[in-house]
């Protein structure tokens, strides 16, 4: 088909569905927010401010309720032209229809989610340019913005053994010119982040893998990177996703700190932050506050996958998080370091097979937003009491033996003296049960006012 027969504009795709507005928590519409008011002001900055809710165009738009064992459930009514082009304009018109009617202020893609890829990469790229200048088009019309976009260097069979780790140097070679196609597309779409997420960056075993050869390539590949982006003024800040294992046996992103000790190791701190994914945090064997925490503690928090797994899967099962105790703990990190910067929560969820509907779509988001609404109210009043709790739990290093400690000024014979001069140290409860109560109150509290 030529470029001049595919239509870059289209009727609607949720024709029965409005725009999604905020009604309060006594509402009985499915599609309305019961707690995210948009321009609700907490502590100063309006909830849409806070929170920078962005979609996820693979699971939103191309999501297919496809598993390891089954066929797609879903057909979508954008997704069913022949002509892969005109398959992408469907999309985007129907993605910014989504974005614009839920009222998130960011999207998230990579590139084989905005147009398949054709059989070579000079193909490819002229098929990124079509859907691009239609993306760009739609961004200036409703206003939402790019929060990040990302390079898919894991689908296609030959990336089968990693992308900038492959054993095979032209791979790498492959993989740095589609990480520089989106660079400059990001650039292009004034993406406020770019995510490095290592697919396929690990192993499956050691019988075969020099894994100190291929860390080092890793580590020049973003250095690539970076120096491809200042070449081109593209400033976003750069994010890596840690994420413990799938589809690998071992993701050398493993969890944040072996990602920060991995740039740190390679002088890449000044280049990157961390995006941290919920359910990739679980992976791990850690809990998603914990990453967070771990993220922030080094200043390199920059964005979040915002998902949940399932305790009983253990798998990535990227779905939506509902658990209002889960996004009040992640919110208080996120408002404790005075939030995400250029940061923002992407939806990196996706429905569950045996939701068909294409409300369910709505449904699921409402949902999310919802939970984090009630996470940013709830954390919003718990970080004060939370800080007040760690304060007094730490005070015996504000003074006296615990200060000298912490100021260096004491060795290990100073410490015998006061050992041996003092009485001998008493049980202080850590009150964990107290708190837990407190905060469950904290919530009860939030639901009831609104
Ligand atoms: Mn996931």
């Amino acid at each position: 088909m030529s470029q001049e027969k595919i239509i870059t504009r289209g009727p609607e795709f949720f024709p029965n569905i409005p725009r999604i507005n905020y009604e309060g928590s006594d509402s009985k519409n499915p599609l309305s927010f019961k707690w995210y008011n948009p321009v609700q002001k907490v502590g100063g900055k309006t909830m849409k401010e806070h929170l920078r809710f962005a979609i996820s165009y693979w699971h939103t738009m191309q999501g297919e309720g496809r598993d390891i064992f089954g066929n797609p459930t879903v057909v979508r009514p954008w997704n069913t032209a022949s002509d892969a082009k005109q398959r992408a304009a469907d999309t985007a018109n129907a993605a910014f229809e989504f974005f614009t009617k839920i009222d998130a202020g960011y999207y998230c893609f990579h590139d084989a989610d905005v147009i398949e890829e054709a059989g070579n990469l000079r193909e490819s790229n002229e098929r990124i340019d079509f859907i691009v200048g239609i993306l760009e088009e739609l961004q200036t019309e409703t206003g939402i913005k790019l929060l990040w976009n990302t390079t898919n260097l894991f689908s296609n069979p030959r990336f089968m053994a990693g992308a900038a780790t492959n054993p095979d140097a032209s791979v790498v070679a492959y993989a740095a010119a589609k990480v520089k196609k989106m660079l400059e597309v990001g650039s292009k779409l004034g993406a406020e982040n770019y995510v490095f997420w290592g697919g396929r960056e690990g192993y499956e075993t050691l019988m075969n893998t020099d894994m100190q050869r291929e860390l080092d390539h890793m580590a020049k590949f973003l250095f690539g990177a970076v120096d491809y982006a200042k070449k081109i003024g593209f400033d976003a800040q750069f994010l890596i996703e840690p994420k413990a294992m799938e589809p690998s046996k071992h993701q050398y992103d493993h969890d944040a700190a072996t990602c920060l000790n991995f740039l740190r190791e390679y002088g890449l701190m000044d280049y990157f932050k961390l995006n941290i994914e919920a359910n990739h945090a679980t992976l791990a064997g850690h809990s998603f506050e914990h990453e967070l925490t771990v993220a922030s503690n080094a200043g390199m928090l920059g964005s979040v996958d915002s998902n949940r797994g399932d305790v009983l899967l253990g798998w990535d099962t990227d779905q939506f998080a509902i658990e209002f105790y889960d996004t009040a703990r992640a919110m208080i990190v996120i408002l404790n370091q005075g939030g995400l910067g250029s940061g923002g929560l992407n939806f990196d969820a996706k429905l569950r097979r045996g939701s068909t509907d294409l409300e369910d779509l709505f449904i699921a988001h409402i949902g999310s937003m919802d939970a984090f609404a009630v996470g940013l109210l709830v954390a919003e009043k718990y970080l004060a009491r939370h800080k007040e709790i760690l304060a007094n739990r730490y005070n015996s290093f504000d003074s006296g033996i615990g200060e000298q400690f912490e100021s260096d000024n004491i060795d290990f014979e100073a410490f015998e003296n006061h050992a041996l001069n003092n009485p001998e140290p008493v049980t202080i409860s850590g009150k964990q049960e107290l708190l837990e109560n407190e905060f469950n109150g904290i919530l009860n509290d939030v639901m009831k006012a609104a």
